[in-house]
């Protein structure tokens, strides 16, 4: 199939492309404890990608904050965060709408009381576990635009995978930071893509 009917401008979805879900959960949503604008309407779009990465057998990653009940971020520990995402807590589960295929690996993060960790890398064998299946780019959505989503996208930059991020299954806290956030994955070699000019195959995979 030619590729020019689609567009100028595709983005492929490879055999080594792995699909990354940032901190989908109960409390970055709305009614949550820190809630995300727009995070619930984001959730059938990601459905979508976890969907379509899942038939395709590729790796689908999901992320959450997972804070132990001191942690500090929290404001009552000096840092900027009401208190969220407590480990075990109902805040802290996956949003009851997202479609997490069998398979999908979990992977908590700043779950040490002194440390913050926005990067679902940071700390995690997130870069381990890539590396034994063999991938080499990663799709990333979820939130929030301008900390975690863009942080998890810098490191998968920094340590030499592909990073398309999908911006139209991601929302951020502010709007300046997370144009910001999204300008400095482009500036740092990321790429922008959205579902339309996303191609799908599973033949023609290199
Ligand atoms: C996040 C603020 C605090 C995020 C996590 O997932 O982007 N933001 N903890
Ligand atoms: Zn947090």
């Amino acid at each position: 199939m030619s590729t020019e009917s689609i567009s100028n401008y595709v983005v492929g979805v490879t055999k080594r492309s792995a699909l990354i879900v940032v901190d989908m959960q109960r409390d970055f949503c709305e009614g949550g404890a820190l809630p995300v604008p727009g995070c619930s309407k984001i959730i059938p779009r990601v459905n979508e990608y976890t969907g379509i990465f899942s038939k395709l057998g590729l790796p689908v990653i999901a992320s959450r904050d997972w804070h132990p009940p001191n942690h500090i971020s929290f404001k009552e520990f000096g840092g900027p965060w009401p208190t969220h995402c407590v480990q075990g807590s109902k805040g802290a589960e996956f949003h009851p709408d997202l479609k997490l295929p069998e398979g999908t690996v979990v992977i908590s993060k700043a779950t040490q009381p002194d440390k913050e960790a926005y990067s679902a890398f940071d700390g995690t064998e997130l870069h381990y576990i890539l590396t034994l299946r063999g991938v080499k780019r990663v799709f990333v959505c979820g939130v929030a635009t301008d900390y975690c989503v863009k942080a998890t996208a810098l490191d998968a930059l920094k340590l030499g995978y592909e990073v398309v991020l999908l911006v139209d299954a991601v929302a951020g806290v502010a709007k300046k930071t997370s144009e910001n956030a999204l300008r400095e994955v482009l500036r740092e070699g990321g790429v922008l893509a959205s579902r339309n000019i996303i191609y799908f195959s599973s033949e023609e995979n290199k």
